[in-house]
């Protein structure tokens, strides 16, 4: 068992058999100019700060084997997945499903809708499509994460407050220890990324841990 020091206390692995990492959404969607992101009226740049630190988290876990998951927010082409309440909501020009310069707006497939080059996925690793902010909901993740007998889950990727936050109240209700990597997931507001890791820790931790990657890291290191 390794202690990863963390808030509002220790985060305890009991081994590296039963750890994933769930990366979530790092897509030009949410990242580049042009796409879902930017057409809720968002600056996306400031969402790239995370992506050295990302890299080291996925390398570490590469080195030792360690499963990743990646999760995809999109919708199926004829967006028969997309609820009205979300294709409507909002006032910007372009909305989910129209052309914009990546491509069709949060549509799965599309060049804007892939993960960004300098995270992409391995062969090896599990892709998540997911229709909702959730990695939970309409997806078969519950199912992978309990056939590989993983318990404890760390958590970066974007946006903080939205499917972050979301899929870790998803899996913390569905009995997994959450650690959420402080410096691996970012929002375009600065005040709701650090509103979510005071209440994800707060009352002793009611939805999971937070902590860095650089405790991160030291801690896979001990465990072999
Ligand atoms: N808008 C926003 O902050 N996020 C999303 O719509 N999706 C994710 O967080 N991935």
């Amino acid at each position: 068992m390794v202690l990863i020091s963390a808030q509002p206390y220790d985060y305890e692995l009991p081994d590296a058999t039963k750890v994933a990492l769930v990366v979530i959404d790092m897509q030009r969607d949410f990242l580049e100019p042009g796409g879902f992101g930017e057409a809720l009226g968002n600056d996306v740049t400031r969402l790239q700060a995370i992506v050295p630190t990302l890299k080291r988290l996925l390398d570490a876990f590469r080195d030792r084997h360690l499963p990743i998951i990646h999760t995809l927010e999109g919708h199926k082409s004829d967006l028969s997945d997309c609820p009205p309440s979300k294709l409507n909501r909002g006032k910007g020009n372009l909305k989910i499903g129209d052309v914009g310069p990546l491509g069709r707006i949060l549509v799965l497939g599309e060049p804007g809708n892939a993960i960004i080059p300098a995270l992409a996925p391995l062969p090896d690793e599990i892709i998540i499509t997911k229709p909702g902010k959730g990695a939970f909901y309409h997806t078969n993740l519950e199912s992978i994460l309990r056939d590989k007998g993983i318990t404890h889950l760390m958590f970066a990727g974007v946006t903080t407050e939205v499917c972050v936050q979301t899929t870790m109240r998803e899996a913390n209700d569905r009995g997994f220890e959450c650690l959420l990597v402080e410096d691996a997931t970012e929002s375009y507001f600065p005040e709701f990324k650090q509103a979510t890791i005071e209440m994800i820790r707060a009352q002793g931790g009611i939805v999971g841990w937070t902590t860095t990657a650089e405790n991160v890291l030291q801690g896979l290191e001990k465990i072999g």
